[in-house]
């Protein structure tokens, strides 16, 4: 229903400010993405974070990469940035002492790794160490303030980067609540988090930037679904001047096809 979506208007109906650039551990030059499909690197396991893995880039957005482990199954992918610590190129681990692990739930028996891991490498195609980009710096402290707008990673549909607004600040900690959804997708980061990002952020890479929903707090009352029934303000009140709509919005609503569009008036 909803066909695209502008910040510059949506800001100017909300009336919302935006979190600084200073808010972000994010690169304010967006790195660029030399990596292609298929190319293999090493990967912290998220499900098991002392692991590191053979991943395979399975897809690509903007400056984000979906990884899968070699040797776990396709439910499990995950993004990450070209400029994430958790990847690096194929060898660093072994050359500061570590080993490579398989990823936690390996399709096999576990005494076949070995032989996996080295017929996975011989075929590969490796990413090449300069696609690698540098971590940004943490900024000093949290800088988030309650009610500021960014853009965030759906941690429930990763893909995703949704509009959302700062709803707590905690010490360390935010909570980010998607705008138009219900509680369901909303969690809390560390402000140095790398799944938040400045406002402009997705059309800067070329990221989708998925529209907000239609749920959430309506800026107009809305007539009573059922018509046969009370609506709240009549149930709270019987006084006429209580119930009477504001010609303005009632006129808004009679023109106005869906919750959405009512949503963003
Ligand atoms: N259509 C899916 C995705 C919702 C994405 C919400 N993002 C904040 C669903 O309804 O589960």
């Amino acid at each position: 229903a909803t066909a695209s979506f502008s910040w510059t208007s949506y800001l100017k109906e909300t009336k919302a400010v935006v979190a600084p650039d200073k808010c972000f551990k994010q690169n304010p030059e967006v790195p660029e993405n030399e990596f292609a499909l298929n190319m293999k690197l090493e990967a912290q396991d998220p499900r098991s974070s002392t692991s590191t893995c053979i991943a395979t880039i399975v897809g690509i957005q903007g400056p984000r990469l979906r990884l899968r482990l070699d040797g776990s199954d396709n439910k499990n992918d995950f993004w990450r940035l070209v400029d994430s610590s958790d990847i690096k190129p194929v060898g660093t681990c072994e050359k500061n002492g570590g080993m490579l692990q398989p990823p936690l739930g390996f399709r096999m028996n576990a005494s076949s790794w070995p032989l996996f891991l080295q017929r996975t490498l011989t075929t590969a195609k490796l990413a090449p160490p300069t696609a690698f980009k540098p971590e940004p710096p943490t900024p000093d402290k949290n800088f988030f303030e309650v009610g500021m707008k960014l853009e965030a990673v759906d941690r429930k549909n990763s893909f995703l980067i949704c509009p959302g607004t700062v709803a707590k600040v905690d010490n360390r900690m935010i909570f980010i609540s998607f705008d138009g959804w219900s509680g369901a997708f909303d969690y809390w980061c560390e402000f140095s988090s790398r799944d938040i990002f400045p406002v402009g952020w997705c059309a800067k890479t070329g990221h989708y930037l998925q529209p907000p929903g239609n749920k959430g707090q309506p800026k107009v009352r809305r007539p009573s679904l059922s018509p046969g029934l009370p609506s709240p303000s009549q149930l709270i009140s019987s006084s006429p001047s209580t119930t009477k709509q504001d010609p303005h919005i009632s006129s808004s609503l009679n023109h106005t096809p869906d919750s959405a569009t009512v949503y963003l008036k």
